[in-house]
């Protein structure tokens, strides 16, 4: 008897039950559970229907993913499941609760009817993780839901609600009471009609209802907007076979087009993501047991663009925040901003106006300290200089209440020093937004030397839920994605000084998958924000001696040249459309000359891909060896979450793997030799020449000896 599918009988009806916490995902168990509760439905001639429902917070939510990794999975046996299931004169109802999702909900459509309480949701994310419905998800849905909505539904992977469900067919009934005894009595209905039981897999769907050019629109999509995500045009694939050939013709498609999808590298890569996003916020060390603190109200200090959309997020998950500024003006300018943010999302649809007045009504304007004195966590988001921010800090230390947690948002400044400036380092961390704050998803939590373990636990709590991606990084320059971009800016930059376009290092990056290569994405944040950075590493003694460092951006920023604010920077923009500028190829010329650095015109994609990413990944492997980053995974979060890294790359440290760590060592030592490595630029990290040695990849990580 399975342990974790019980089956008990209720009268007629035979209720299986999965009960695998958290999420009920379909692993091995599960999958042999389910055939044996079913074997004994169709055997058992006292029963006369059954349903199928899920203990715990969630319907099935899928394959278990891990499987995929393991060889674990075993697709064919679980088609023969559900063919079994669907195949029995008995009815058998799916009682959803929570989200029924990929595997799951191709379960649920193998069953003969559906009912789910009002909050349900139903989907097939498959094509986030790189792969598409195998358990014949993409023959199923759409004969139930109509090409159309069955191939949004399965190329966007994005679930929908029960009431939509319900509008589409998927779902038979929403039931607003008890969910099972519903099911239980929807599932003694249909036994007592003594009528034929209703098989997705035997309906067709009616080709009247498909648009003519639904593929060919989808297609041309894709086109538009190429991504390395095996999936998509496969999926469309499989949703054209749905329409075109009989189900059990169109099952072997969608067999051997899965298996395509569950070979390939990206899938691997995508899968990576998701585990890599949800160990991040896991905290090594942190006692299990640990106190969180309440956080009923935030602060933030600073209302420009950073602070508004950092106060934005709390507002729209319901947190009163109090925000403060220096003078009326910048109060009132940065609210109207905040407010226009919020008009646009309600243009778009996506807020009711009543919406924007309710989260409008949370924010709380104020000049005064004093105001902060009932905030259980203040943000501080005052400009980048560790004079101002340490003068703010000390402020909030004396006005923010014994247990309130004080944040910085810097970027890049000593988190341990503004700590200090507070007198209360242990109520202190780094909370680093991403701009625009209100939208990017990553948020990484800077631990000080002295934060207390609740405050890093309540911050890492709280990100969660105001749908962040939080990880953890320790105290240095940069952090872990602004450390690890200066080897790649620097590399950009003597690139364009050696006689590359800003067109084509952009171009070389971008062929890769990157949303935005370097010159482009330094544009868009501003030349002078990027050259004050720049500045204040100086000041801080971090940069090397090498008057040629970063020399580019501080010669824009002189000239005004600041980006697509100004119109120029690293390019022209021309209708905010970047074109080369012969003024920035002459600059980098002189610039070259004046540091004595060979111009040449042979400079390939290939050696701007690897001199401006294998430092950074180099960079990555100091981050871990000094303990900065917990995993490899948490740099790959950081960089796919915050740096427009491509997700079906896996991140940079997956990637090295994938290109071969020996390869990234060998192509470091390369450009050693050849651009000789007088600032040791080109130096190997301890742990690089150890995992060259040892033959060891990231995937390995943590290595035995930690
Ligand atoms: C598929 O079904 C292919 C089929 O077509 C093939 C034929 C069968 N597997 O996200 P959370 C873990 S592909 C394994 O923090 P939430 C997760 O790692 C699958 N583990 O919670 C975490 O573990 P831990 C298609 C899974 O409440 C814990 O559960 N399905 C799986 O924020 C809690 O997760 C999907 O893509 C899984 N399928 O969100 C759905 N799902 O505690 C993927 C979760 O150790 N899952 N875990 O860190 C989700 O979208 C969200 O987890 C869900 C809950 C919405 C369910």
């Amino acid at each position: 008897m399975s342990t974790v599918v019980r089956l008990e009988t209720r009268g007629s009806v035979a209720v299986v039950c999965v009960d695998k916490p958290p999420v009920n995902a379909l692993g091995r168990a599960v999958r042999d559970g389910l055939q044996q509760a079913f074997e004994q439905v169709r055997d058992d001639d006292g029963i006369r229907s059954a349903v199928l429902h899920c203990a715990g917070r969630t319907f099935v939510a899928g394959a278990d993913i891990a499987e995929f990794d393991s060889g674990a999975f075993d697709g064919q046996l679980f088609h023969q499941t559900l063919d079994m299931i669907e195949g029995l004169d008995k009815p058998v109802v799916a009682a959803i609760h929570g989200t029924a999702l990929g595997g799951g909900l191709e379960l649920a459509l193998a069953c003969h009817s559906r009912v789910a309480v009002p909050d349900a949701k139903v989907g097939l994310p498959e094509v986030t993780l790189g792969l598409l419905p195998g358990a014949a998800g993409t023959q199923r849905l759409p004969r139930i839901a109509g090409a159309s909505l069955g191939l949004d539904m399965i190329i966007t992977g994005k679930p929908i609600s029960a009431k939509r469900a319900q509008e589409a067919g998927i779902i038979d009934q929403v039931i607003k009471t008890d969910l099972l005894e519903g099911a239980i009595a929807v599932a003694e209905n249909l036994a007592a009609q003594d009528a034929p039981v209703r098989r997705i897999s035997e309906m067709q769907v009616d080709p009247a209802t498909v648009p003519a050019s639904l593929f060919d629109d989808a297609r041309a999509t894709l086109q538009r907007r190429p991504t390395g995500n095996p999936a998509p045009e496969r999926i469309i694939q499989c949703v054209e076979a749905a329409v075109k050939l009989p189900f059990a013709e169109g099952v072997p498609v969608e067999a051997r087009l899965f298996r395509e999808c569950l070979n390939s590298r990206e899938s691997a890569a995508l899968r990576h993501r998701f585990f890599a996003e949800r160990e991040a916020a896991k905290v090594p060390g942190l006692p299990k047991d640990v106190q969180l603190r309440d956080i009923r109200r935030v602060g933030v200090v600073g209302a420009g663009t950073m602070g508004g959309g950092i106060a934005m997020n709390f507002a729209n998950a319901g947190l009163p925040v109090t925000l403060v500024e220096a003078s009326q003006e910048a109060l009132d300018r940065g609210l109207a901003i905040v407010r226009d943010n919020y008009d646009t999302t309600a243009a778009k649809g996506r807020l009711t106006e009543s919406q924007v007045e309710e989260r409008m009504a949370l924010l709380q304007g104020s000049l005064d300290d004093a105001d902060l004195g009932d905030c259980d966590l203040v943000i501080e988001a005052v400009f980048e200089n560790m004079d101002i921010k340490r003068q703010v800090l000390a402020r909030l230390g004396k006005a923010c209440k014994p247990g309130a947690i004080i944040a910085s948002n810097t970027s890049t400044l000593d988190v341990d020093a503004l700590a200090q400036a507070s007198g209360r380092p242990a109520d202190v961390l780094g909370m680093h937004f991403f701009s625009p704050a209100n939208v990017m998803r990553l948020l990484e939590v800077v631990r000080g030397a002295e934060t207390a373990p609740e405050v890093l636990a309540t911050v890492m709590r709280l990100a969660r839920g105001i749908g962040k991606v939080p990880v953890v990084s320790g105290v240095c320059y940069g952090f872990i994605g602004n450390r690890m971009l200066e080897p790649y800016l620097r590399e950009t930059e003597f690139l364009l000084m050696e006689g590359a376009t800003p067109a084509q290092v952009d171009g070389a990056i971008q062929s890769l998958g990157l949303a935005m290569g370097p010159c482009r994405m330094i544009d868009l944040a501003g030349v002078d924000v990027a050259a004050k950075v720049v500045q204040e590493n100086r000041k801080a003694g971090g940069l090397p001696d090498d008057p040629a460092y970063r020399a580019v951006v501080q010669k824009l920023m002189a000239m005004g040249r600041h980006g697509q604010k100004t119109k120029a920077g690293y390019y022209r923009y021309e209708n905010r459309k970047p074109v080369d500028d012969p003024e920035v190829m002459q600059l980098c010329a002189d610039l070259a000359k004046e540091h004595g650095i060979s111009r040449r015109d042979d400079i390939s994609d290939q050696e701007i891909i690897e001199r401006c990413l294998y430092p950074l990944i180099n960079e990555g492997a100091r981050i871990l060896e000094e303990g900065i980053s917990y995993r490899p995974g948490d740099i790959d979060t950081v960089w796919i979450n915050g740096y427009g890294f491509p997700d079906w790359l896996g991140g940079p440290m997956f990637w090295a793997d994938t290109v071969g760590v020996q390869n990234v060592a060998d192509r470091l030592a390369h450009y050693a030799e050849h651009r000789g490595d007088a600032h040791a630029y080109w130096d190997r990290s301890a742990l690089l020449e150890r995992m060259v040695s040892q033959g060891l990849r990231f995937a390995d990580w943590p290595f035995s000896d930690r």
